[in-house]
């Protein structure tokens, strides 16, 4: 079943598909960076924090295509695995996600083909995460193709949980014993409750800042009027 591109064609095709998913990585890539940096521009605040991409390894995909009872060859890498190019959106807090995803839709060049949200319903392991599927228009010398990423979207402490505990399911190889998985989720639970507690801290300074605006522009009027008087 291994893949093991070894004759011409074959090499040629695999280095051909690397080609198309690291170029879609780069158009997601901009793309985030641009609204990550009009953000900044019109609110004078940055939702994200950190990008994070990769290829998926010939291995990890073949093994993907094995888990599913597909056998291993180019098509059906490109045609059954959605993740060959994965990127990974860090933001700061669980509103960001959800504005980040929704500007990323609206792009009339990105073509939605599945939106998993693990932040309203989390996997029984704790994960929490929010998980697009789209395809983007490559423009090669000769034709345009559609490649396809996988997107997530989560916070910084959803990402600290998901590394540590993706780091514990491989030294288990997924069999981890049960009072460490219910730890885990116990874990995901304080972490949900500490991004809430973010978010609401970061809704009342953003109120207390926005009063601070007011009141000032407010003295700035009456000391403008007192000295037209
Ligand atoms: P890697 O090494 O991160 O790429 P699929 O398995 O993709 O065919 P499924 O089940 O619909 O189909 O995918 P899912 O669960 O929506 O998303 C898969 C990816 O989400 C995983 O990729 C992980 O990156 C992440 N993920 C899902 N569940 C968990 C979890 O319980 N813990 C952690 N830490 N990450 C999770 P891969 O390919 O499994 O691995």
């Amino acid at each position: 079943m291994e893949f093991v591109p070894n004759t011409r064609n074959d090499i040629d095709s695999w280095k051909e598909v690397q080609l198309v998913y690291n170029s879609a990585l780069k158009e997601i890539g901009t793309k985030l960076e641009i609204l990550n940096d009009e953000f900044q521009h019109v609110h004078q605040y940055n939702p994200i924090e950190h990008i994070k991409s990769r290829i998926k390894s010939p291995e990890s995909i073949v093994k993907k295509l094995k888990k599913h009872g597909y056998e291993s060859s180019i098509q059906n890498m490109v045609k059954y695995v959605n993740d060959i190019a994965g990127i990974r959106v860090i933001c700061s807090f669980t509103s960001d996600i959800y504005r980040i995803a929704e500007m990323l839709i609206n792009q009339n060049d990105i073509r939605v083909l599945s939106v998993k949200d693990y932040i309203l319903n989390p996997k029984p392991s704790g994960y929490k995460s929010y998980h697009l599927i789209v395809t983007v228009p490559i423009f090669l010398s000769d034709r345009i193709v559609d490649a396809k990423v996988e997107i997530q979207i989560r916070t910084v402490a959803m990402d600290f949980w998901a590394s540590l505990e993706h780091k514990i399911h491989y030294k288990f190889e997924g069999n981890a014993p049960e009072h460490i998985k219910k730890e885990l989720v116990e874990c995901a639970m304080m972490v949900s409750d500490l991004d809430a507690r973010m978010l609401s801290l970061n809704e009342e300074v953003q109120e207390l800042i926005a009063s601070q605006k007011e009141e000032a522009a407010q003295t700035e009027a009456v000391k403008t009027e007192e000295s037209v008087i």
